[in-house]
């Protein structure tokens, strides 16, 4: 897969819509191409898999957010149904509904081959062993590293109690970069959702946790208190909403 067709325009027409429609800052209307050219700065920075973890720093400073205190929810193995939530509820705000995340959200993107714009044949693998600092994976573990550590009163977590890698799988940037970069200091507890669907056989249950434990411990050692609910009330709503 090689960077998404029409990046440019659908990166400046998504800053364009979201940027103000939402915003409060009026100058982030004109400012797209600037924001634009930031994030572009950031992938021509290096070749391919060597772009270092800083890249997107002018970027990212450009457009971090800041959401209100109880509202960053963080999702992992359940994109569909946190964004679902995050929509009808209005309870939180995901990565996604941030500009910094709604800009690129879905997208693929990396520099071509003599890192003259961007390329659109083949992005390489983001395998970590095969190619450390490619383009979307530096990206999303900084932006990720940012939401977290922006992260203020009660966080929503919305984790996936079905799937057989587990709820909390170390590899998950939920697990690698979230969960760590939480700020003990802002962050009083973490409630955990953990969502089942609808007649299927759970990996794991907060009564009967596996990787769960781990997230535990974490949240334990950071003095982070935490809740953990197996489909809430209204997440079955919505379930059976899908269902009609
Ligand atoms: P997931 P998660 N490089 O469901 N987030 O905990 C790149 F570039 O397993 C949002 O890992 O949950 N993408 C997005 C990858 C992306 C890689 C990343 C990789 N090495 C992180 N491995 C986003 N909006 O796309 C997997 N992916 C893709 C933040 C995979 O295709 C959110 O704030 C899947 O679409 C959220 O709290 C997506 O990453 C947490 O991290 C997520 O895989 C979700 O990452």
């Amino acid at each position: 897969e090689g960077t998404t067709p029409h990046f440019e325009n659908i990166f400046l027409g998504r800053c364009f819509e979201h940027g103000c429609l939402s915003c409060t800052d009026e100058n982030k209307m004109a400012d797209c191409q600037n924001i634009y050219n930031a994030f572009l700065d950031a992938v021509l920075s290096a070749p391919n898999c060597e772009l270092d973890d800083n890249a997107y720093d002018t970027f990212i400073s450009m457009v971090a957010p800041n959401l209100p205190e109880d509202m960053t929810a963080f999702w992992s193995g359940t994109y569909d149904i946190a964004h679902e939530l995050s929509s009808i509820t209005r309870d939180f705000y995901t990565m996604e509904d941030s500009f910094m995340g709604y800009l690129v959200d879905g997208l693929n993107w990396c520099g071509n081959a003599d890192q003259t714009g961007l390329g659109f044949l083949e992005c390489p693998s983001w395998d970590y062993d095969k190619c450390y600092g490619q383009a979307t994976s530096v990206f999303w573990n900084k932006a990720s590293a940012t939401i977290a550590a922006q992260a203020r009163g009660e966080v929503s977590v919305v984790l996936n109690g079905d799937t057989t890698e587990g709820a909390f799988r170390d590899s998950s940037f939920f697990a690698r970069v979230e969960a760590p970069n939480l700020d003990p200091a802002k962050v009083t507890k973490a409630n955990i959702l953990l969502v089942h669907e609808l007649g299927s056989i759970p990996y794991e249950t907060c009564d009967e946790p596996i990787t769960l434990i781990n997230l535990w411990s974490l949240l334990e050692e950071k003095g982070i208190e935490y809740s953990c609910t197996d489909n809430p009330e209204y997440v079955f709503t919505l379930f059976t909403l899908h269902v009609r």
